[in-house]
């Protein structure tokens, strides 16, 4: 085996007692209060919080890791809006890049903020997340949390912080809906969507109705509007076999393999395509928290992925 090893681990969300299990069964020993293996390094997908019962010790076990060397870690959309969440509003007084009087937003923060709110943690850890890369791109894997798209990448680059971190600047532009800076960090770390025709919608995983669906940004084509959805079962029927619209989002993906979380899968870890693979299998809730052991391989393969579901 040649170069780094390294081994992808899917969104924790507050589940510390996966994740120490995960780390066991990868091999990996606390030493000196870091989780560190002699050969590899981890890669956290991101979506460290939010969701879980146990949000510090998470950020307890990733960040030395991080520190240390003995790991990386992206930013996913729960740190993004935790950072907008603290975040005050440079031209609203008394209000927040992210809004604290929308019932949902705090509802989404709850367990984070339980642990946090009002401690100086909380601003050591905020300040942490500022210095999570949007994407990690080490030449034989590409890492990000939902998305990897050339086109976004390439036009925010230069805004952006050493290691493709987000400034403060763009933090604001960030959130403010319909900027360019906006759509490009939600592309990144939520996933690209498109409209449903013909007044399509269903209920997401917090029972939201939804008009749109994310799209299998992975798929080798756009040629039909159904297989490049990712909507439940019960409304992709209904959704025509046309080819999506004309999109300059939408591109065949050209480079090396790419992980990323955030999809809320179930079943079985498997690869999308020997190119593409999501390590999260909704560790949030009741699924095992995934990783995907990589040695090397241009070819990505299912019998690479290791779970926990901390039994
Ligand atoms: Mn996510």
């Amino acid at each position: 085996m040649s170069g780094e090893a390294f081994d992808i681990i899917g969104d924790v969300h507050g589940q510390a007692w996966k994740l120490l299990c995960l780390l066991e069964i990868l091999g990996y020993r606390r030493i000196d209060g870091v989780w560190e293996h002699p050969e590899r390094k981890a890669i956290f997908v991101g979506d460290l919080i939010d969701r879980g019962p146990r949000q510090l010790e998470t950020i307890n076990i990733v960040r030395p890791m991080v520190e240390s060397g003995s790991a990386q870690c992206v930013l996913g959309n729960h740190e993004f809006n935790a950072i907008a969440w603290a975040t005050p509003h440079p031209e609203e007084p008394g209000e927040h890049l992210r809004s604290r009087r929308r019932a949902s937003n705090r509802a989404q923060h709850e367990a984070f903020l339980a642990e946090v709110e009002n401690t100086s943690t909380h601003d050591e850890v905020i300040a942490w997340f500022k210095t999570l890369p949007l994407w990690l791109d080490l030449g034989a894997i590409r890492v990000v949390h939902a998305c990897w798209n050339d086109a976004y990448m390439s036009r925010i680059k230069s805004h952006l912080g050493p290691n493709n971190t987000l400034t403060d600047d763009l933090m604001v532009l960030a959130s403010r809906d319909g900027h360019w800076v906006f759509e490009a960090v939600e592309a990144l770390c939520k996933g690209l969507e498109v409209i449903l025709p013909d007044d399509l919608s269903f209920h997401d995983k917090d029972g939201h109705q939804r008009r749109a669906a994310r799209v299998k940004w992975w798929a080798p084509d756009f040629s039909s509007l159904r297989n490049s959805t990712l909507a439940p079962g019960s409304v992709l029927a209904d959704i025509p076999n046309i080819p999506l619209p004309p999109d300059p989002r939408l591109k065949p993906y050209e480079g090396p393999p790419v992980f990323f979380g955030h999809y809320w899968r179930t079943g079985s870890p498997e690869v999308m395509t020997g190119k593409f693979a999501c390590v999260d299998y909704s560790a949030g809730k009741d699924g095992p928290l995934v990783a995907y052991r990589w040695e090397g391989e241009s070819e990505l393969k299912n019998a690479h992925f290791v779970s926990s579901d901390g039994s």
